[in-house]
């Protein structure tokens, strides 16, 4: 009985480990935060072998996010070690401009939110937070959203989100309509909806939705719909040094519309992205004004009628339209993303838009100029 016992455990083990390994993506490196570190306020602590009778020490941490959350106070950051969470967080409590809250996970994307039959995995209705490097999973609408103005969403795993393709949509990060000012920066996101049924204008991996939002560093492929998709009450929002590829019905979109606020996409700066190998690349969708597109690179999207680029209000400038050279691009995420060291994207970038690093949080310029996409090489 007990060698059958152990002889199904590693059946089981093994399996798992087979269907991680094909989900995960063969990053170029382990991931870290790079230069990244979070601010050294009073920090407490949360591990799925803690107790929440415990006090948040180290040695002492909290078990459940829920709970730690809601001892949190302005400056306060929470440290969550590796494990696995299965529970949707809702975090109310709000920081201050100068006092920041973070949570993070300890280690990049080693502290997991399972978030089955929930609607969001990690769900912000308060202002002035930092969702730090998490991985994201199995949440029925969106992996991590935010309401409320001046909150960061940064280096976050997000994939397998069971968004269904109805009214509501989904997401992989997103920031809502009264999100203004939000940070989406340096996230990994893909397979947002059931890939299965085909492409949904409603299901997105990056989602902006808000004035003045800021998107930079985020890789997003496998979307039903754009891999980085703007709307609703966006304007003003500043897009660079983005990669996204293989989604289903976009690479990247510039939009507005349904919009309870009145604004109109206008204003943007879109610059220094790579958008490859979606059924259409870069594009501007109804309620869109005078936008600025800039040394951006979209290329073999469309198959039998390519189709890089669709404005209608504005023209795009320094584009290329030509194959990135990555070290080894994959449709599926198994690929190495990382510009070639005969590149054309390398040293191609304006300085304008310029995020403090790169999606490894390795400094943002080398050479003489920044890299297109979230990879900074040389
Ligand atoms: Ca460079």
């Amino acid at each position: 009985m007990v060698k059958n016992r152990l002889i199904t455990s590693f059946i089981v083990i093994t399996l798992a480990a087979c269907i991680t390994g094909l989900q995960q993506p063969n990053w170029p490196a382990t991931p870290s935060y790079g230069s990244y570190t979070p601010p050294s306020g009073p920090t407490y602590y949360v591990s799925p072998s803690g107790s929440n009778a415990n006090d948040g020490s180290r040695d002492r941490p909290w078990a459940t996010l829920s709970y730690a959350v809601q001892q949190l106070r302005p400056g306060y950051v929470l440290r969550v070690l590796p494990g696995t969470y299965n529970e949707s967080v809702q975090v109310n409590v709000s920081g201050t401009a100068s006092q920041r809250i973070t949570i993070i996970s300890d280690t990049r994307w080693a502290a997991k939110i399972n978030a089955q039959g929930q609607l969001f995995g990690i769900d912000v209705r308060s202002s002035f937070v930092d969702i730090v490097g998490f991985e994201v999973t199995n949440a029925s609408n969106t992996g991590i959203i935010s309401w409320r103005p001046h909150n960061r969403l940064l280096f976050n795993y997000v994939h397998h989100i069971n968004a269904q393709c109805d009214s509501n949509g989904g997401s992989g990060v997103n920031m809502s309509p009264y999100a203004d000012e939000g940070l989406l920066l340096g996230n990994l996101v893909h397979d947002i909806g059931n890939l299965s049924q085909g492409f949904c204008t409603r299901i997105h991996g990056v989602y902006a939705a808000a004035p003045r939002v800021v998107v930079q560093n985020n890789i997003a492929f496998r979307a039903r719909g754009f891999g980085i998709d703007t709307w609703h009450a966006v304007t003003a929002a500043t897009i660079t040094h983005n990669l996204s590829f293989a989604n289903l019905y976009g690479g990247l979109k510039v939009g507005s519309g349904d919009n309870t606020r009145g604004n109109r996409a206008e204003n943007f700066l879109v610059a220094n992205n790579i958008v490859i190998n979606n059924p259409r690349g870069i594009v501007e969708e109804f309620n869109t004004g005078l936008n600025r597109f800039l040394n951006n690179l979209s290329w073999n999207n469309g198959t039998s009628n390519n189709v890089n680029w669709r404005l209608s209000t504005s023209t795009h400038q320094g584009s290329l339209s030509t194959n990135p050279l990555l070290l080894n691009y994959q449709p599926d995420g198994t690929g190495d993303y990382r510009p070639a060291q005969n590149s054309p994207v390398i040293d191609y970038g304006i300085r304008e838009g310029l995020p403090p690093f790169d999606f490894l949080g390795n400094p943002r310029v080398l050479g003489a100029a920044p890299d297109l996409g979230p990879f900074e090489v040389r």
